[in-house]
């Protein structure tokens, strides 16, 4: 739904990142003008040049429909009545409670620019209370008069832009008036419903959202130690508990990664120490898959006599199929395990990263393949579906069950 009111809307967004960009060059292919704002010299040079920063389906070509809508990139904080702030929200390792930091800068910049009245929507996921307990305090620090809401994302990279259109939206505000503004916005690109509601509710049901996916995959991947001691076929157990109407277990992995879903369970466990205890526990099995499948490298290794550990090759560095994102990826959690045993560098290789990550990574798959074993694949690319016929002489680990043939499994 494109109305007139709409095109007239200036929205500012904030950080042109992996949510940032894609929802700024929606935004601005669907008639509102938009500015889009980061204060990384080198990303916004990018854009500005007409170069998307990330891999994703179609966004090169949002990107050129969005440039034709009139986006503009800037490193400075415009004075705008309408802002999107999408910056990253880590958690502490130690306390495991949110890091604020990046959310609460972006916003104390806004609030020096930002008009009377200006609406400031946080799309960054944040942990219940972030707003009540970092930000209001830096609105009223500032003496400003804006009004908060938030407006969490919820697009799965690999299918970000089709879930940008379709995928129903929560927005929370503290007006109904306020809240409706932020519809009108969102509506402009978002088919699917959006759910009105106060910002308490906004930040809570987010986190919990992945938690529940989070919770769902480390069933899986205990179903699969399970198994394995039980010597069962946990794809075939899954498959078939599958068919119950009110069953859908995940799948098992080499570990949970991504900036989302193992992080932001965290923020649970970090406020609610006592409650959380199912919540922390999927986490431990999640974070603990790693060593599970160095485990599983050994027995495999000892079973086919293999014994250079140089020779060992891991295939995928991203945290899953068919994206460039390594962020908090089970290879490099792999890689970290494998380091504090003392193992050496095993060689990787991923086609969907090209620059240089870690040490004994190779771009030619061909020539990693001359110089390895035994294969761990770790992400399930298309492109490894598709040369399943170049590891016939191969040992292979598959933790992501995409070879036709029975290899070695979880
Ligand atoms: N994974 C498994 N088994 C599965 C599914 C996933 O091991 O059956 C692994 C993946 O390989 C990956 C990790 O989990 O390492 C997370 O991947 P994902 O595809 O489950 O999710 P993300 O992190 O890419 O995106 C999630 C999504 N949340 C939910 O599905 C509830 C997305 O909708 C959110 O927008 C996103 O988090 C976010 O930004 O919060």
């Amino acid at each position: 739904m494109t109305t007139e009111p709409q095109k007239s809307m200036e929205v500012c967004v904030i950080g042109m990142g992996y949510i940032g960009l894609p929802t700024a060059l929606m935004l601005a292919s669907h008639g509102i003008r938009v500015k889009g704002v980061d204060y990384n010299k080198d990303v916004v040079a990018k854009l500005q040049a007409g170069h998307v920063t990330f891999k994703e389906e179609g966004l090169s070509e949002l990107f050129d429909e969005a440039v034709r809508g009139g986006i503009t990139f800037h490193t400075d904080y415009p004075s705008s009545g309408f802002y999107i702030i999408a910056v990253p929200t880590p958690y502490n390792v130690s306390d495991k409670k949110i890091d604020p930091s990046f959310v609460v800068n972006a916003l104390k910049d806004v609030l020096a620019v930002a008009k009377d009245e200006a609406v400031i929507t946080i799309e960054s996921t944040i942990s219940p209370g972030t707003v009540d307990k970092y930000l209001r305090p830096v609105v009223a620090a500032s003496g400003k008069h804006v009004h908060l809401a938030h407006a969490p994302e919820r697009i799965i990279p690999g299918r970000m832009l089709k879930e940008l259109r379709t995928n129903a939206r929560t927005i929370g505000a503290d007006e109904p008036g306020i809240a409706k503004l932020v519809q009108l916005v969102y509506q402009s690109f978002c088919e699917g419903e959006i759910v009105l509601t106060d910002i308490r509710t906004a930040e809570m049901s987010k986190v919990v959202e992945n938690t529940f996916r989070d919770i769902n995959i480390a069933y899986a991947n205990e179903l699969a130690k399970i198994c394995r001691k039980n010597g069962m076929d946990v794809y075939e157990v899954i498959r078939i508990a599958n068919k119950h109407p009110r069953v859908n277990i995940l799948q098992p992995g080499p570990g949970v990664g991504g900036h989302c879903i193992s992080v932001d369970p965290w923020f649970l466990v970090g406020d609610f120490p006592e409650e959380a205890k199912l919540i922390r526990q999927a986490r431990e099995v999640n974070s603990h898959m790693p060593d599970f499948v160095l485990q599983r490298i050994k027995d495999i290794m000892k079973e086919h006599g293999l014994a250079d550990w140089s020779r060992v090759g891991l295939y995928g560095l991203t945290y899953k199929e068919d994206v460039d994102d390594t962020r908090e990826s089970p290879t490099l959690q792999l890689l970290q395990v494998m380091k504090q045993n003392h193992l050496p560098a095993p060689a990787v290789f991923d086609p969907m990263v090209e620059r240089d990550l870690v040490p004994r990574q190779s771009h030619d798959f061909e020539a990693f393949l001359r110089g390895i074993d035994l294969m761990v694949i770790l992400v399930g690319h298309h492109h490894i579906r598709e040369h399943q016929e170049d590891l016939e002489e191969k040992v292979v680990l598959d933790t992501r069950h995409v070879m036709q043939s029975a290899g070695e499994r979880l």
